[in-house]
């Protein structure tokens, strides 16, 4: 059965969701070079090498993107704002021609009644701070923070949320111990560190804009639903160490204040000296909790490797074009247990779901039927989360626009609107018509 609108909270907002370097071309405008752009020209890192230069150029394109979201029946736009192309260097001087960028984006957001969700840090560390060791450096804290106040300066009298970090897991874990994302580290050192400082920044910046008497503020952590590959001991360990470092460690440190115990059973001897006295900065309260959310992993105990010591077994659910299983039960799952255990009713965002498909445009038409089945079972999934007491108040599907997926190059497509990389025509997708539909008043 299809979803319509009148089956969620009359208040409840329906939008889609990009990010800066992934769509707007940091080649344009002054924009300073980041870590993606060097890690995406060292081969083996990202698909054909291919980097977040030109993009979706929705530099300049923006005002006809925009224009898909009204006509789409959204009532919200999740984006990004690039500390690279605020701050070139990262600190010191601005870029007068980014702030503009913002400023004239955030109106146009507003001109087509729509609420402008902001996220301010979506990756893009500027090269400069990179250089000084970017999320492992603790004074990240401080430089993020003072990005936060300067951008919060110029447009934060009109946008109706703002997300401080998107994904820290992404931000310490895939990409200083998995190495799979920049700056492609694989040390467990350095990953302690980012696990800690990217919470500190999130902290400092919550702090700062508070102080400026900022109103929303909010953080957007991704979960995947943890599955043991059997019911052996050793097996749940591993399960339960994983669901420690993607799901607990973030939620937990800046809700209760703590780190879980599994988690730290491999990190503490890394960890940076002191952090315990960073947890109160970082458990700050919060207005919103952003919820990202695509699928599951497997996990199995990987005996002679070092911690985690586990593994990823391959799972029998209907996979998408990033291989990850189909799995909306997940969703519900979070959401559900997000508000039992460590929001109560907080509002809570989906910030993030969405799958990527082989989409061609075909006879000027792109139907991509297994994504409107996606979306419409994960929307089913949030309404029963609802029903059973969680406080979601809005669904942001990612993404507006196929893009950057990062070390995926422009391979994998996300978007309910696809886009030619050559032309960058855009060709709105059958995903996108349903959605609209169910989304008309
Ligand atoms: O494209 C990414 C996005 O930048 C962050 N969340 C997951 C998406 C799909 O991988």
């Amino acid at each position: 059965m299809k979803i319509t609108r009148t089956d969620f909270p009359e208040d409840f907002l329906f939008g889609a969701a990009t990010a800066a370097y992934q769509i707007e071309g940091s080649g344009f405008g002054g924009c300073g070079p980041c870590h993606w752009d060097t890690f995406a020209a060292t081969p083996g890192n990202v698909v054909r090498a291919e980097d977040g230069a030109v993009a979706c150029d929705h530099y300049h394109l923006w005002e006809d993107d925009l224009d898909l979201l009204t006509q789409g029946n959204f009532d919200a736009y999740r984006f990004s704002t690039s500390w690279a192309r605020v701050l070139p260097e990262g600190r010191g001087p601005v870029n007068a021609e980014g702030l503009d960028f913002y400023d004239r984006l955030v109106d146009g957001i507003l001109e087509r009644g729509l609420k402008p969700f902001q996220t301010l840090y979506h990756w893009e560390m500027p090269s400069a701070l990179a250089d000084l060791g970017g999320w492992t450096n603790r004074d990240v804290a401080h430089w993020f923070a003072d990005f936060a106040e300067i951008i919060t300066r110029r447009i934060g009298d009109r946008v109706a949320a703002i997300a401080t970090i998107n994904e820290p897991w992404c931000v310490a874990w895939l990409s200083h111990f998995l190495g799979h994302h920049a700056p492609g580290l694989r040390d467990i050192r350095a990953a302690a560190r980012a696990m800690h400082h990217v919470l500190l920044g999130h902290g400092a910046a919550v702090e700062r804009l508070r102080g400026m008497g900022q109103p929303n503020l909010g953080i957007v952590l991704n979960f995947d639903h943890c599955t043991p590959a059997s019911d052996n001991a050793a097996d749940m360990l591993a399960s339960a160490t994983q669901d420690a470092i993607f799901n607990r460690w973030f939620i937990e440190g800046i809700t209760k204040g703590t780190y879980p115990d599994e988690a730290l059973a491999g990190l503490a001897p890394h960890m940076p000296v002191g952090w315990e006295e960073d947890m109160v900065r970082i458990s700050q309260p919060l207005d919103w909790l952003g919820v990202n959310y695509y699928t599951r992993h497997i996990h199995a105990f990987a005996p002679d490797t070092p911690w985690p010591s586990t593994r990823d077994v391959v799972g029998p659910l209907p996979k998408t074009q990033m291989g990850w299983e189909i799995y909306p039960e997940g969703l519900y799952g979070f959401l559900t247990r997000m508000a039992r255990d460590y929001v109560g009713d907080l509002p809570i965002y989906v910030t993030e779901n969405g799958m990527a498909n082989a989409d061609e445009v075909i006879n000027g038409a792109v139907n991509d039927h297994v994504r409107e089945d996606f979306l419409f079972a994960h929307l089913r999934a949030t309404e029963r989360a609802i029903a059973d007491g969680a406080n979601v108040k809005g669904f942001f599907y990612w993404s507006l626009l196929d893009n950057y997926e990062w070390a995926f190059g422009y391979e994998k497509r996300f978007g309910i609107v696809h886009v030619d990389f050559e032309t960058l025509q855009r060709t709105p997708k059958a995903s996108y018509h349903a959605l609209a539909r169910a989304l008309s008043r």
